[in-house]
């Protein structure tokens, strides 16, 4: 990646070339801030280039007196989100991001097993996550108190929000500067509400392309990077609003859910899948109600889907290492 192939083009002289960051995406075309936060509308140099919003680049004009930048390098990533694609392959959706906010609301009823995945997905992508209650002018169910509190207990802030009454959406404010984050949730619990109040822009953004695309314009993919006025930055993606996590190796996906994670230190085998087998730490902390059944069934329902994926798409499954 980042390296131009060995074309006609690949041979011109490259001009002098500045970092900058991907802050839109549409395809083949992106636009870059540079260090100053000025944008500029970029082509990406060769084919095999490939940029998603939030990526850092190295790039320039590849002639004076051309207007729009060529990105010649994407550095490589640091954290990055990505999605399962149709054939069980984990595809990048938005790098170097640093917090992953997941929204549920009054209404539409929480799927908390929902909440589990992204949070999940998060932990698997090695960056923070927040859990945001919209709607709670709405009242919240004692049901719902109880999850939020158990993911309180977890460690996960956890914020009330309402973008139409009292509390407001000042606590979702305060966890987002600083950082790089994305919203995620089912549809209807009020993402495209929480990104207009947070970025008045987002809204004209996203007439603009609707309108361009109307007018024949191609643009199968748009991404974009907000850089909040009350500090952070709010990536927003259609690919991102819905995202579900690629599941990594069967073994692995106790990570996503740190309690389990913690509780298996204890069992007597290190493979243990807290199945069946012996001396189950995480299973004796399932029953002693220490972790929360349901949050154990998130984690076995997740099991089962990557059993399912490695039996459907068998270059999913790692070969196992040799000894040679
Ligand atoms: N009562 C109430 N409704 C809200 C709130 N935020 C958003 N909504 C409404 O919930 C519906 C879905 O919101 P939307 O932002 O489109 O949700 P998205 O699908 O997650 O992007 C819309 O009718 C919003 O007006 C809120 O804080 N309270
Ligand atoms: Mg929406
Ligand atoms: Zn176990």
């Amino acid at each position: 990646m980042g390296r131009p192939r060995e074309t006609r083009e690949s041979r011109e002289a490259i001009p002098p070339l500045t970092a900058g960051r991907v802050v839109a995406n549409h395809g083949r075309e992106v636009k870059v801030a540079g260090a100053d936060g000025v944008r500029l509308a970029c082509r990406l140099h060769g084919r095999k280039l490939e940029a998603v919003c939030g990526d850092e680049v190295r790039y320039g004009h590849a002639s004076s007196g051309d207007v729009t930048g060529t990105v010649y390098e994407i550095l490589p990533r640091r954290r990055s989100l990505s999605r399962l694609t149709g054939l069980g392959r984990s595809e990048a959706i938005v790098a170097n991001l640093t917090q992953l906010v997941a929204v549920a609301a009054t209404v539409p009823s929480p799927d908390w097993n929902v909440i589990d995945r992204y949070l999940a997905g998060a932990e698997w992508a090695g960056i923070k996550a927040v859990v945001i209650f919209n709607k709670c002018e709405l009242g919240i169910s004692d049901t719902a108190a109880a999850e939020l509190a158990s993911y309180a207990a977890l460690g996960y802030p956890v914020v009330h929000c309402s973008t139409r009454a009292a509390p407001g959406i000042e606590g979702l404010v305060r966890h987002l500067a600083g950082e790089v984050s994305v919203l995620v949730g089912q549809s209807g619990t009020g993402k495209s509400s929480l990104l207009n109040a947070l970025a008045p822009e987002a809204h004209a953004i996203t007439q603009e392309i609707s309108a361009a695309t109307e007018e024949g314009r191609h643009t199968t993919t748009h991404a974009a990077l907000h850089v909040l006025s009350s500090g952070g930055d709010l990536i927003d993606s259609p690919g991102v609003r819905d995202y579900a996590p690629p599941l990594p190796q069967v073994r692995d996906i106790s990570s996503g859910f740190i309690e389990i994670a913690a509780a298996a230190l204890g069992c007597k085998f290190q493979d243990c899948m807290h199945d069946t087998e012996p001396g189950c730490q995480v299973r004796r902390e399932v029953e002693a109600g220490v972790i929360r059944r349901r949050r154990f069934d998130s984690y076995r329902h997740l099991v089962t889907m990557g059993r399912e994926f490695d039996a459907r798409f068998p270059e999913r499954r790692r070969p196992p290492a040799r000894v040679r």
